[in-house]
């Protein structure tokens, strides 16, 4: 039975997400994977859109993963590996060689990002239409004022 492990902060569930636990999957027998909590997610200065609870069920009831536990800390992953006898740790090719200290318990792996799909850019896409629409009403409510103005 050989464990693969990995970790990351899940929000707005896409599909470069779905892609990576998928073939991180099939590297082994067993996907375990470590959800950044919103206040781990704070010390990276990162606020994310979906709250802790929900990324973390989410990624839960994904197919490929067999287990999901809170990552609350940057010196977790030494002790977590152990815990769950993890063979590979794995991440994407944003991380490349940051983990690579790792290697002395277990082989570390990076695969490459899925393109063209990220969180931020589904962040940039809702503000963008959120701009639009906001444009588009007070647009409709100038228009509505000089209607009222005539009367
Ligand atoms: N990913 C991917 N393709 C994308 C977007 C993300 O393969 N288009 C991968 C990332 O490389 C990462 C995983 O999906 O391995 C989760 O990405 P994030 O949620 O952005 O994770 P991050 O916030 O970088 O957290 O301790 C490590 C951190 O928890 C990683």
């Amino acid at each position: 039975m050989s464990t693969v492990i990995t970790y990351g902060t899940f929000d707005l569930f896409h599909i470069g997400h779905l892609k990576l636990l998928q073939r991180l999957r099939s590297l082994g027998d067993r996907l375990v994977v470590g959800v950044s909590t919103d206040e781990f997610n704070a010390l990276k200065g990162k606020k994310t859109v979906v709250p802790y609870e929900h990324r973390v069920e989410i990624v839960r009831s994904v197919r490929f993963v067999d287990v999901a536990f809170p990552e609350q800390s940057w010196d977790q992953k030494r002790a977590d590996i152990v815990r769950e006898q993890a063979h590979i740790f794995a991440m994407g090719d944003d991380w490349v060689g940051k983990f690579d200290d790792l290697a002395d318990v277990c082989e570390v792996v990076y695969l490459p990002r899925t393109q063209d799909v990220s969180t931020t850019e589904i962040r940039q896409l809702v503000a963008a239409l959120h701009a639009d629409k906001l444009a588009e009403l007070q647009a409709a409510s100038r228009h509505l004022q000089q209607v009222i103005d005539k009367l």
